[in-house]
């Protein structure tokens, strides 16, 4: 096997990113046929399992309390609930789901023993399972691994120097210590981010550099266009142009070529030609269903027409690796510790976050 570079520079992944586009998707097309099945796409489906209320001030989320945006907020889906909409998924051709809650970070308590009831009901049912919970302890990593979790979701969302001009609730490296809490253990790494949110192309080959060079690189990376939701900070960000999106999944798929490169937030913008273009430089997998996690997404019926259009075909569950075992609640081996991690709060003033928090008390 062919040994991944890990030592990636800002300058190097600028060259790629700058190349002209038809060499770019050549270069990317061709590391992409190298390393995957051209015409296998992994699907995945969104589940929001606990919505809205959620105390972070990321500028780009319609969940954070801290905004007034139109979505609707729930507590937590029970374990019923999960399996009836695990199995639509399932019966729709997505391989894995992942369940999304809009949390700072996980407590240990009834809460999270239901999640982890979740996890073990959806592998059961033979899908790969996902979480994006926010940021989670080693201990917690360790019994979401136990229950048979295939995949944890944390993004890096940007560079570590536009992250500041993001969130002011918590810190870059908050992200990596979660990351590297997930690495502990068998379960896989899921992390990308967002390209549109007003970051520069050095903070895109930034956000780059920081994953690639993780060692093991993430086994799948995320690329969401942001999605401008009337009420957050962000509302008025210029659309991403297709152009920046292929550049965009290309670069990733170069830098990171055994990864599967996801085309997540934004597909409702793009034309199927356009996601033709991701497909071919290097995107393999696609969030699936009618909804991500509180916006539009394209109907899984037109999904399903463009891959018969472009003869793609949907992955399989546990092609890239084996199905993890579950182990049962009470045959457990880590139970709660009840620890109080001391996650960073930086709390220095981002001007468009506080402007959106002032407008949302006046509504
Ligand atoms: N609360 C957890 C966290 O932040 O890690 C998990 C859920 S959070 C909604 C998961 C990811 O969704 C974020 O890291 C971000 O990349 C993505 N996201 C949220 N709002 C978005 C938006 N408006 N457009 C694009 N991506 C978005
Ligand atoms: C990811 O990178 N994108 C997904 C998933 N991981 C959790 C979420 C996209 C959310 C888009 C905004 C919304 O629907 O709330
Ligand atoms: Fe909360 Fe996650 Fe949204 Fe940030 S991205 S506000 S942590 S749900």
């Amino acid at each position: 096997m062919t040994k991944l570079k890990h030592d990636w520079t800002r300058e190097e992944i600028l060259a790629i990113y700058n190349k002209p586009l038809m060499e770019l998707m050549y270069e990317a097309a061709t590391v992409h046929r190298k390393h995957h099945d051209p015409n296998k796409v992994q699907v995945s489906t969104l589940l929001s399992i606990k919505t809205g209320g959620c105390p972070e001030d990321c500028g780009y989320c319609p969940q954070a309390a801290r905004y007034h945006t139109d979505i609707e907020g729930n507590d937590l889906m029970s374990v019923q609930q999960v399996k009836a909409q695990a199995l639509r998924a399932k019966a729709s051709g997505s391989s894995r789901v992942c369940m999304g809650a809009a949390w700072r970070n996980v407590k240990d308590g009834e809460e999270f023993d239901q999640v982890l009831e979740m996890v073990r009901t959806i592998n059961k049912l033979d899908m790969e399972v996902c979480c994006t919970l926010g940021m989670i302890t080693e201990n917690q990593a360790k019994r979401l691994s136990e229950a048979g979790l295939y995949a944890y979701n944390h993004n890096l969302d940007t560079s570590e120097d536009y992250y500041k001009d993001v969130i002011s609730t918590r810190a870059f490296e908050d992200r990596l210590q979660t990351i590297e809490n997930v690495r502990k253990t068998n379960v896989t790494v899921c992390s990308g981010g967002i390209i549109g949110m007003g970051e520069s192309i050095f903070d895109r080959a930034g956000m780059l550099v920081a994953l690639a060079t993780l060692d093991p690189q993430p086994e799948s990376v995320p690329i969401n266009a942001l999605v401008a939701v009337p009420g957050t900070p962000m509302e008025d960000m210029e659309p991403v142009s297709i152009w920046d999106m292929i550049r965009m999944v290309a670069t990733t798929r170069i830098v990171m070529p055994q990864t599967q490169v996801r085309l997540s937030a934004g597909r409702t913008e793009m034309s199927r030609e356009g996601q033709a273009m991701c497909f071919f430089a290097g995107a393999n997998s696609i969030f699936a269903g009618d909804k991500l996690l509180t916006t539009p997404n394209p109907d899984v019926n037109q999904d399903m027409e463009m891959f018969k259009l472009l003869g793609l075909q949907p992955q399989a569950p546990f092609v890239k690796k084996q199905q993890p075992e579950t182990v049962e609640a009470q045959d457990s081996q880590f139970g709660a510790l009840g620890e109080k991690p001391r996650w960073t709060r930086p709390g220095h003033t981002i001007d468009r976050n506080e402007q959106a928090k002032a407008k949302s008390k006046m509504q």
